[in-house]
């Protein structure tokens, strides 16, 4: 018998959603043996548009896809699901509070992880897109009770993927030149993408570029500031890139990881690197016979330390602050 996921999205009907969609069904994210279902979750004003979404994608007539249900009931979204892709959220706009914000979202994200423990499979996996994802995630975790932490994932993939091609073109190589690209923390301008441990045709990349002024300073600033410079060139935030990255954040969750190499991805913590257990923070990982696993060891200098702290700081207040609401 061929493999079957039950995979459930929610904010479907959105920017991401129109991209994710289809890629999914195609069978880039599961591998082209795997069946697919799709338990698209939209809110109630948006299922019109999620109708369309869905008629779109019958269109495609996807050999991999075998069934599509368009519900805004958690219950009827998150049943028997493998995976669930959250997606929608209510993201900071101008003039909002942070307190405000995480109250919104602190109510989605509560609601939706009881009823991911309540109705997912045993074997649930749940990938945050939606932002703050992090403290998104954290409050999720908490809230669906009966599943095991460690299946709860918050998505830095985009960030990774931004910085390889930044190192790629300052080097002047292929994109797939680069290896090893951790983003540490918080998937926000507080972000460490840390270039001293990553990689170029297997080389310190702080070696084969060796204008550390701009590795230290426009670097990071580009990838950290990323989001924003898209929103000002397109005027929409990004969402086929953002797709992409949660084909490629899902992908290395379920592939094995070519030796030697790693990838990001925000998970709960178990006190690695000094990170508070439980805090939802992006981390060096890899696959290996299908387990995850942080990847311990990676050395910190001054300069990396410092921002290290800078980004765990920032998800500690977060924390302390969706506690302080009674969220976690
Ligand atoms: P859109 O506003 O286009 O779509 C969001 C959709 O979510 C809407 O259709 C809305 O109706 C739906 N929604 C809201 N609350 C919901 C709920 N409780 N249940 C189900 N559906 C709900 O946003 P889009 O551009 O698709 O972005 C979605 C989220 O991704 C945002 O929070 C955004 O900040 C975040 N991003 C995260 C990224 C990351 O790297 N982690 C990068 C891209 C993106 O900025």
């Amino acid at each position: 018998a061929k493999n079957r996921v039950k995979v459930a999205v929610t904010g479907a009907a959105g920017q991401i959603g129109y991209a994710l969609l289809f890629r999914i069904a195609s069978g880039q994210m599961f591998g082209p043996e795997t069946e697919v279902e799709l338990q698209l979750i939209e809110l109630e004003q948006a299922l019109g548009a999620l109708k369309g979404v869905a008629m779109e994608l019958d269109d495609c007539a996807f050999p991999m896809l075998k069934k599509i249900t368009c519900t805004s009931d958690y219950a009827v979204g998150f049943k028997d699901v493998n995976w669930a892709i959250l997606v929608g959220s209510v993201p900071r706009k101008d003039g909002m509070e942070r307190a405000d914000l995480l109250k919104i979202n602190g109510g989605i994200f509560t609601t939706q992880g009881q009823a991911i423990a309540a109705n997912a499979a045993k074997d649930v996996r749940v990938f945050v897109v939606g932002n703050p994802c992090n403290t998104n995630a954290l409050i999720c975790m908490n809230a669906a009770k009966g599943v095991p932490s460690d299946r709860f994932y918050a998505m830095t993939m985009l960030d990774e993927n931004r910085a390889k091609t930044q190192l790629a073109q300052k080097a002047g190589v292929d994109v797939t030149a680069v290896s090893n690209m951790t983003i540490w923390g918080n998937h926000s301008a507080t972000q460490y993408p840390d270039f001293y441990s990553a990689k170029i045709n297997g080389k310190p990349a702080s070696e084969v570029i060796t204008d550390t002024e701009w590795l230290k300073g426009t670097f990071i600033e580009t990838v950290q500031k990323r989001g924003a410079a898209i929103i000002k060139a397109r005027g929409l935030s990004s969402a086929a890139s953002a797709a992409n990255a949660v084909v490629d954040g899902i992908f290395n969750l379920t592939h094995d990881t070519k030796n030697g190499d790693n990838f990001s991805m925000c998970l709960a913590s178990n006190g690695e690197y000094g990170v508070d257990k439980g805090l939802i923070f992006s981390f060096p990982c890899t696959t290996v016979g299908g387990k995850l696993k942080i990847v311990e060891g990676v050395k910190l200098n001054d300069f990396s330390t410092e921002k290290f702290n800078v980004t765990l700081n920032e998800l500690r207040s977060e924390r302390d602050a969706v506690k302080e609401l009674g969220l976690i």
